[in-house]
C-alpha cells in the first residue's frame, strides 16, 4: 500500500501534514548517487535554513542554506534549491526545511538507480504480444497471451496485385505501442534505435545487465533479447515483393480497457509510408551491426536485417513522396482506420537519419550522395517525426571508434556539442535547476521524454567529451522525471512514493490489480488537454503542472515504448558513469571500490525444504531499499522480490514457487547496491 494511503486510513493528522511537506519539498524519490550532485526544489520557503535528517536514527547528518527563491514561469512556482552535494554518507534519508517539514525519503547509495533502470526495460516485457506472461516473470501482473497476429488481413489501401485485399499474412510478437494494443513500425523505429544505442555506447553495462525475462541466461543480453522480441515482428512488416514496410498492424478502432487476449477485432496491415520504410531501414541497418558479435549465437539474422534494409531503402527512393495521411487514405478506403496516425509532413529528416545508419553499416558512401545526413542536419532534440538527429548521435559515436571516410565527424561534433551546451546553460535560467523546460515547445504530448532526451543527448555529448557538466545535466533531467518537477510525481509507476496509480494503460485498467503494471514513464505535463474532450480533468493548466494521474487522461497518463527507451538509455549510460563499478552490482567478479556502511544478511528460509513457498528472513541495520533475487541451479535469473525500503530490523519476504520444478534454487538478498552470498532453498 503506498505510504500516503495508509497515513491516511489512521487518520493521523500529523501524518497527513507529513505530506504536504512532502508535496513542497521536491527531490528524486529514487535517490542520489554518494559522489554525486544532490538538489532538492522547495517551494515557498519558510526560512532558509534545511537539513538532511536520518531515517535511521532521526539525527541530523548536514546542514545547508537555501538557494535564492525565483519564480519557475512554467508553473507559477517560487521555488529555491537545497544543494547537499556535500553530503556524502549513504543510507535513507529526508530533507527537512524549518516551517514546512520533511521531503519522501530517499536513498544515497552507490547503485541507487539500478532497480529502476530494470523496471523501465523490464515494462518492455509486459508489452509483448503474442505471447502469455507467466508468474515466473511478471509476478502479480502475469496474464495470457493476447494478439496472436497470425491472420492479419491486407487492408485495401495496401493491396497489390500479389497480396490484394484481405490477404492473410502473419504479424506476431512485437510490443503494444502503449495504453493501445496496436503495433506502429514509426515509433517502433524510434523506440529501437534508442535502445540499440544503449547496447551500442554502454556495451559492458548492457552485456552483464539482467531483468529477469524469460530468455535471461541465453548468452545474449537481455536488452538485445528484449529488442528481438520486436525486431522479429518488424520484419513481417515488409512487404517481400517491392520492399515497402506497411505503417502498423492495427484495429481499425481502439479496444476499450479489456485485457489483451479478449482484444480480438479483426487486425489488419495498411498502406505502406516512406517514412515507415525508412525507419525500419534505419533500424536494419543498425541492429545489422550490433548483431554481427553474435552471429554464432543467431545465424544469419543480421544478414537478413541487413538485406531487408537495403530493400526497404530501395522502396523508399523510389516512394519519396508517399507519406502517410489516415484522414486521407480513409476517404479512399474501407474500413477507416482511426488508431494512432503517426502521420507526417515530411520524410527529409527520415532519410537523413536511414542514409546515415546504412553508411555507418556499410561503410558505402554512396548513401551520402543520395541523402545529406550530415551536410546540415537538423539538430535538436528527437521525437518520432524529427529523427536527424539519431543519424548525427549514430556518427558521432562510430567517428569515436573508427575513422569516418567521406564525412566532417569534427565540424559535426563542434555542432552537436553547441546544441547541447545550450541545454547546459539553461539550466542557469531554471528556478528548478532542470534543463527541462528550456524550450517553448518542450511540454508536448509526452514531454517526459522530452526530459529523458534532453538528458539522452546531454549522456552523449557526455561520453563525447569526459565533462561533467553533461552529465550533471543529465542527471537534472533524471531528478525531473523522478520527482523534482512541478507535479511532485515521480513519473515512473511503481517506484517512488508518489507515483502514477491511473496510468493509461489498458491492461492495468482491467486486470484488478491496484498497482499498475510496474516501470512504466507517464507521458507527462501537457498544457494541450487533448483529453479533456473524454473525461480527463486537470487541476492546473500551467504548463509544468497540466498532468492528470486519471486513467482517461491519454494525453499526460499513457506510457508509450518512445517514451521509456530514452528512461532506459539515460539510466544505464547514468549507471554506468556514476555508480560505484560502473556495471551491475549483480554483475559476478565485480569487485566493489568501496564498502557501504550498511550491514546486512540472509537468514534460513522456512521451511526448508519446503512445497510450493517459504518465507525467506533477512536483517538490515539500518534503513535500505531491499531486492531478493532468486536463482535456479544452472545460474539462471528466476525472480526478482522487490521490497521497497525497509526499515532497520528483521523482516520476512514469502516466496511462491508453486509454479516451479522441484529443485534447488538460490537467494540473494540486495541492498545499497551490494548483494550477499547466497542460500539455497530446496523444493521438493
Ligand atoms: O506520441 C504521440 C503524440 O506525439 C501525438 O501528438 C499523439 C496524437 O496523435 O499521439 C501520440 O501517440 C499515441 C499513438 O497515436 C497511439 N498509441 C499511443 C500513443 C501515445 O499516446
Amino acid at each position: 500500500m503506498k505510504r500516503s494511503a495508509l497515513f491516511l486510513m489512521l487518520g493521523c493528522a500529523a501524518a497527513v501534514l507529513a505530506d504536504d511537506a512532502a508535496e513542497r519539498i521536491r527531490v528524486n524519490q529514487i535517490g542520489y548517487y554518494p559522489q554525486g550532485p544532490k538538489t532538492a526544489v522547495v517551494i515557498d520557503p519558510a526560512s532558509s535554513a534545511f537539513s538532511i535528517v536520518s531515517e535511521t536514527d532521526g539525527s541530523v547528518v548536514y546542514t545547508g542554506t537555501l538557494g535564492p527563491a525565483s519564480v519557475w514561469s512554467l508553473s507559477g512556482e517560487n521555488a529555491a534549491i537545497a544543494d547537499f552535494s556535500g553530503f556524502e554518507g549513504t543510507g535513507v534519508f529526508r530533507v527537512r526545511v524549518e516551517g514546512i517539514g520533511s521531503s519522501w525519503p530517499f536513498e544515497i547509495g552507490p547503485h541507487v538507480h539500478e532497480a529502476v533502470a530494470a523496471a523501465a526495460l523490464k515494462s518492455y516485457y509486459y508489452q509483448r504480444a503474442s505471447m502469455p506472461l507467466d508468474e515466473a516473470w511478471a509476478g502479480k501482473w502475469k496474464r495470457a497471451a493476447g494478439h496472436p497476429d497470425t491472420t492479419v488481413w491486407v487492408h485495401a489501401s495496401a493491396a497489390t496485385e500479389t497480396r490484394p485485399e484481405k490477404t492473410v499474412i502473419r504479424s506476431p510478437r512485437g510490443w503494444y505501442d502503449a495504453g493501445d494494443y496496436n503495433k506502429y513500425i514509426v515509433n517502433s523505429g524510434i523506440t529501437m534505435w534508442t535502445l540499440l544505442a544503449a547496447v551500442e555506447h554502454f556495451p559492458e553495462y548492457a552485456a552483464a545487465f539482467r531483468t529477469g525475462i524469460p530468455e535471461s541466461g541465453n548468452g545474449i543480453p537481455d536488452l538485445l533479447d528484449e529488442i528481438l522480441w520486436n525486431l522479429r515482428w518488424m520484419l513481417t512488416m515488409q512487404d517481400p515483393d517491392d520492399g515497402g514496410v506497411y505503417h502498423k498492424c492495427t484495429n481499425a478502432n481502439f479496444d476499450g480497457f479489456v485485457m489483451p487476449n479478449q482484444a480480438r477485432s479483426q487486425r489488419y496491415v495498411v498502406q505502406k509510408s516512406v517514412t515507415a520504410t525508412l525507419d525500419f531501414a534505419a533500424v536494419m541497418a543498425q541492429a545489422a551491426r550490433v548483431l554481427r558479435a553474435y552471429d554464432p549465437a543467431l545465424p544469419g539474422l543480421a544478414d537478413s536485417c541487413l538485406f531487408a534494409a537495403e530493400d526497404a531503402w530501395a522502396w523508399a527512393s523510389g516512394n519519396p513522396g508517399l507519406l502517410y495521411n489516415q484522414t486521407a487514405m480513409n476517404t479512399a478506403f474501407d474500413p477507416d482506420i482511426n488508431t494512432g496516425a503517426y502521420g507526417d509532413g515530411s520524410a527529409a529528416d527520415e532519410f537523413d537519419w536511414a542514409a546515415a545508419e546504412m553508411y555507418l553499416t556499410t561503410g558505402e558512401a554512396g548513401y551520402l550522395a543520395d541523402a545529406d545526413p550530415f551536410g546540415n542536419p537538423d539538430i535538436r532534440v528527437p521525437s518520432w517525426p524529427n529523427v536527424a538527429t539519431l543519424g548525427v548521435v549514430s556518427l558521432l559515436m562510430a567517428a569515436e571508434r573508427a575513422p569516418t571516410p567521406g564525412v566532417d565527424a569534427a565540424s559535426l561534433k563542434t555542432r552537436f556539442l553547441s546544441y547541447c551546451d545550450g541545454l547546459v546553460r539553461s539550466r542557469e535560467l531554471s528556478a528548478y535547476g532542470v534543463v527541462m523546460g528550456s524550450g517553448s515547445n518542450d511540454f508536448v504530448w509526452g514531454s517526459n521524454a522530452v526530459a529523458a532526451n534532453q538528458a539522452l543527448c546531454l549522456m552523449v555529448a557526455h561520453s563525447l567529451t569526459d565533462q561533467a557538466d553533461y552529465l550533471e545535466a543529465a542527471l537534472s533531467n533524471l531528478d525531473y522525471c523522478l520527482g523534482r518537477n512541478a507535479t511532485g510525481y515521480s513519473f515512473v509507476t511503481g517506484h517512488g512514493d508518489k507515483t502514477p496509480m491511473h496510468i493509461h494503460h489498458r491492461q492495468s485498467g482491467a486486470d484488478g490489480i491496484a498497482d499498475p503494471v510496474p516501470g512504466f514513464l507517464a507521458g507527462g505535463p501537457n498544457p494541450s488537454q487533448q483529453d479533456k474532450k473524454d473525461g480527463a480533468v486537470y487541476s492546473s493548466n500551467l504548463p509544468a503542472k497540466s498532468y492528470s494521474d486519471m486513467q482517461a487522461s491519454y494525453a499526460s497518463n499513457e506510457n508509450c515504448i518512445n517514451w521509456n527507451a530514452p528512461l532506459v538509455y539515460v539510466l544505464f549510460g547514468i549507471e554506468a558513469a556514476l555508480s560505484e563499478t560502473g556495471l551491475p552490482s549483480e554483475a559476478r567478479g565485480v569487485a566493489s571500490r568501496r564498502a557501504a556502511p550498511l550491514a546486512f544478511h540472509l537468514e534460513g528460509n522456512w521451511p526448508n525444504p519446503f512445497n510450493a513457498s517459504t518465507r525467506v528472513a533477512y536483517a538490515l541495520d539500518a534503513p535500505a531499499r531491499v531486492r531478493l533475487t532468486v536463482f535456479d541451479a544452472a545460474g539462471r535469473l528466476i525472480r526478482t522480490l522487490d521490497s521497497g525500503v525497509k526499515r532497520q530490523g528483521r523482516h520476512e519476504t514469502r516466496f511462491d514457487a508453486s509454479d516451479l520444478p522441484t529443485g534447488v534454487y538460490f537467494v540473494r538478498l540486495q541492498a545499497g547496491g551490494r548483494s550477499t552470498a547466497s542460500r539455497m532453498l530446496v523444493l521438493k
